[in-house]
C-alpha cells in the first residue's frame, strides 16, 4: 500500500481534504491493486465549493474578455509544456495507452482553452439593432456558477471541453470528475493555479454521484449543469435540475452504426473501423459498435476487418506499440464479459476475441478483454441494441442503403454514425438521414471544436462547440431604449 497516492479536493484554491475525512478505493485498471485514495465528498465539501465559485464570480466575470483570454491561453501552454506527465497520469488512471492520452486527450485539452480564448476575442457582446424610434442592443452575460460533471473515458478532454467556455464566458465552476479518474484534473488545477486563474474560478470535488454529484445538480445556487456520462445517470440529473429549471447540456451514451457500402476504398474503411470499434478499449461514447457492411463485399471487408482486428495489439499502456489496454474498472470488464455471453446465447457468431487475452504475468490482475467481434446477431438482439462500453463490435450485412438507413436508426441512441463510400452525393443523402448528431463521411470520429457536438434521442440534448458553447455557457439579455 505505500504506493497508493491519498488526492484531495480543489476548493477555493487550495488542495483540501474531504470534510467527512472518507475516501473510496481507486484501482490501477493494468493491475488491479488500489493505485489511490479518491475523496469521498459529501454535501458539505460541494456547498464549500458552490460557496467558493459565487464569491469568486463577480470579479471573474467583470474581467476584460482579453485578461480571460490570456489566462486561458496561459493554461493552453502549460498543458502543452506538461503534455507527458499529464497523458502519463491519464494513461494510469483510465488504462488507455500513453501515446494516446499525448496525441488525442493532452492535445485537445491545449486547444479547448486555445479555441475559446480566441473565440471571446472575436466576439460581439452588442448586437445592435436601430429603429427610428428604440435601440435594441443583446449583452450576453455570465450564467453563474456552472457544475460540470465529467465521466472516466476521457478525462480531462471532457471535462476542459466544458470549462474552457465556461471560464471564457465569465462564469465560475465546480468541476466532479468521474470517481474512478479524478487525477489527472487534479494535477490540471496546479496549472490553473501556475497560470493565474484567480481563488474560486474553478473548484473540484471528488466522490460519487449519488452523494457529491447528486447535492452539485441539486443546489440551487447553480443555474447551469453541463454533464457527460451514462444515459440512465443523464435522466437522473434532468429530473433532479427540472424543480430548479437549470439549463442543461446532456451528452450520454450511443450505440453507433458505422456503414460500409460496396463502393467503399476497402483498406480505409477497414483501418477506420478497426479505430472505431476498439480505440480506448471501445470505451468512447463515439464508437461504431453496430458494424453494418453491404452484402456484395461481406466476405472481402469481413476478412481483413478481422486481421486487422487480430493484429490490434492488447498491452501494457505504457509500451509504444499497445494499441488497446484495459477496460477502466472490474465492473466494466464484468458488463462486457455478461454482454458478448448474452450474446452467444442469441445465436451471435463471435468470430475474433470473446475471451481475455493472453497477457504477461504482471498484467494478469488488470481488466483486459481481447477485442471482440459478433456476426450473425440480428438487428432485435440485445447486444445490437445494448450500449456495451468495451471492445465489442457486432456486425450484420444489409443488400440496399435505404434497408442500411433503417438499420442505423432502429437504435434508441443517436450520438453519432459513420459512413464509407466512393460516392459523395449518395454520402450526403444518406448522412441526411440517419438519426445522430454527427455523421462522418469516409472518416471517424474528427471532433471540429468550432462545429456542435451531441445527441439525439437517448444520446442526450443540447449542443456544445463554436458559438453553440457560447450560448449555453451565457445568458443573452435585450435590451430596448426607446429613442
Ligand atoms: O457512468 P455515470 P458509469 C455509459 C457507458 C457506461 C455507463 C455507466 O455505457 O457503461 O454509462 O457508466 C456522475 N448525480 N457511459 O456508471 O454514472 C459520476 O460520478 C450527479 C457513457 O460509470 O454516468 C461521474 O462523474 N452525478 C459515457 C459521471 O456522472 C452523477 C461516458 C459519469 O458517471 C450521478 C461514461 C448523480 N446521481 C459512461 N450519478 C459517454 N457519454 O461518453 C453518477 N454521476
Amino acid at each position: 500500500m505505500t504506493d497508493v497516492t491519498r488526492l484531495t479536493n480543489f476548493i477555493n484554491g487550495e488542495f483540501v481534504a474531504p470534510k467527512n475525512g472518507k475516501y473510496l478505493a481507486k484501482h490501477d485498471p493494468t493491475t488491479g491493486r488500489v493505485m489511490a485514495e479518491v475523496p469521498d465528498s459529501d454535501a458539505l465539501d460541494v456547498v464549500a465549493a458552490i460557496q467558493s465559485a459565487r464569491q469568486a464570480l463577480e470579479k471573474w466575470s467583470a474581467t476584460p474578455a482579453r485578461e480571460r483570454a490570456r489566462v486561458l491561453n496561459k493554461i493552453a501552454d502549460l498543458v502543452e509544456a506538461n503534455a507527458d506527465e499529464l497523458a502519463a497520469i491519464e494513461s494510469r488512471d483510465v488504462g488507455k495507452p500513453v501515446w494516446l492520452a499525448r496525441e488525442t486527450d493532452m492535445a485537445r485539452t491545449a486547444l479547448n482553452f486555445r479555441f475559446f480564448a480566441a473565440k471571446i476575442m472575436g466576439e460581439t457582446s452588442l448586437a445592435a439593432a436601430l429603429d427610428d424610434q428604440f435601440v435594441n442592443y443583446v449583452l450576453r452575460q455570465p450564467v453563474g456558477v456552472c457544475a460540470l460533471i465529467g465521466p472516466w473515458n476521457l478525462p480531462l478532454y471532457t471535462l476542459t471541453w466544458k470549462l474552457a467556455p465556461c471560464l471564457a464566458m465569465g462564469n465560475t465552476a465546480v468541476c466532479k470528475p468521474s470517481e474512478l479518474t479524478p487525477s489527472s484534473m487534479l494535477r490540471f488545477a496546479e496549472i490553473l493555479l501556475e497560470a493565474g486563474l484567480p481563488p474560486g474560478v474553478c473548484n473540484i470535488v471528488c466522490g460519487r454521484g449519488e452523494t457529491a454529484g447528486a447535492a452539485l445538480v441539486q443546489h440551487p445556487g447553480v443555474p447551469l449543469i453541463s454533464f457527460t456520462g451514462g444515459t440512465e445517470t443523464g435522466a437522473r440529473i434532468q429530473a433532479m435540475a427540472a424543480p430548479h429549471t437549470k439549463k442543461l447540456s446532456l451528452e450520454l451514451g450511443g450505440k453507433n452504426a458505422n456503414i460500409i457500402l460496396k463502393d467503399a476504398n476497402i483498406e480505409k474503411a477497414v483501418a477506420g473501423s478497426v479505430r472505431a470499434a476498439f480505440l480506448n478499449s471501445g470505451q468512447i461514447c463515439l464508437c461504431g459498435s453496430r458494424l453494418l457492411v453491404q452484402e456484395e463485399i461481406y466476405e472481402k471487408f469481413m476478412t481483413e476487418f478481422r486481421q486487422a482486428t487480430l493484429k490490434f495489439k492488447v498491452g501494457d499502456p505504457r509500451d509504444k506499440d499497445t494499441m488497446m489496454g484495459p477496460l477502466v474498472s472490474a465492473a466494466q470488464l464484468a458488463k462486457t464479459v455478461e454482454a458478448v455471453e448474452q450474446a452467444k446465447k442469441e445465436a451471435g457468431r463471435v468470430t475474433v476475441g470473446g475471451a481475455p487475452p493472453e497477457l504477461p504475468e504482471n498484467l494478469r490482475g488488470g481488466y483486459f478483454y481481447a477485442p471482440t467481434i459478433i456476426e450473425d446477431l440480428t438487428n432485435c438482439s440485445d447486444l445490437w441494441q445494448r450500449e456495451i462500453f468495451g471492445p465489442v463490435v457486432t456486425v450484420v450485412s444489409f443488400k440496399y442503403p435505404h434497408e442500411a438507413v433503417k438499420l442505423a436508426n432502429t437504435s434508441s441512441y443517436g450520438l453519432s454514425a459513420s459512413l464509407w463510400t466512393a460516392d459523395i452525393t449518395r454520402g450526403h443523402k444518406i448522412a441526411a438521414q440517419i438519426a445522430a448528431g454527427t455523421v462522418w463521411v469516409n472518416t471517424w470520429a474528427q471532433r471540429d471544436p468550432r462545429v456542435p457536438f451531441g445527441g439525439v434521442k437517448a444520446s442526450g440534448m443540447g449542443r456544445e462547440g463554436g458559438d453553440w458553447s457560447l450560448d449555453f455557457y451565457s445568458e443573452m439579455k435585450t435590451i430596448c431604449v426607446g429613442v
